[in-house]
């Protein structure tokens, strides 16, 4: 069989985009470090502080050196963050846990991939590592009510020295 030169040029160019086109998927699924939200188990839908984990929330280190930070969405804070801010040290894995005492919220770590729905009853699980010291603004995505807009907390993070994490609990 006589295949012409340019058809045999465009069947390797259709090949080669189609390849390209399968590569580009692979990198964006594994490449950039995306993670799914993990199921965090669920809690009490209208009052998350009745479970162990969030009955005070706040940062966490286990003996391991892991850090868990529990944190409460409710129209319109988030417990820690809103009233004090978040601290926890660059460089470590840190595990945030988000429940709602309410409505759905959201939570997103301003200009990072960090994003998640905060369901009622449902426990958000995001693992995360900061690489730089430095201020991050924690907003809510859902609309959730009247100040909704004015829903934000901060997340200082630091060296592990200044991070104040001595209560310890087993993850
Ligand atoms: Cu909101």
């Amino acid at each position: 069989m006589e295949i012409h030169d340019f058809e045999k040029v465009w069947l390797v160019a259709s090949l080669v985009l189609i390849a390209a086109f399968v590569g580009t998927i692979v990198y964006g699924a594994v490449g950039p470090g995306v993670a799914m939200v993990g199921d965090g188990g669920t809690v009490d839908a209208t009052d998350p502080t009745a479970s162990e984990d969030f009955r005070d929330p706040g940062v966490y280190v286990t003996d391991d050196g892991e850090y868990h930070v529990y944190v409460v969405a409710r129209q319109f804070a988030f417990e820690p963050g809103s009233g004090e801010p978040i601290r926890v040290p660059a460089g470590a894995e840190v595990t945030f846990h988000v429940a709602s005492a309410d409505v759905t919220h959201g939570f997103q770590v301003v200009g990072t991939n960090v994003n998640t729905m905060v369901i009622p009853g449902q426990v958000a699980e995001l693992a995360v590592e900061f690489d730089e010291s430095g201020t991050e603004y924690v907003k809510c995505n859902e609309y959730c009510g009247a100040a909704h807009h004015a829903m934000e907390g901060k997340i200082e993070v630091v060296s592990e020295s200044d991070v104040d994490a001595e209560e310890v609990r087993e993850a």
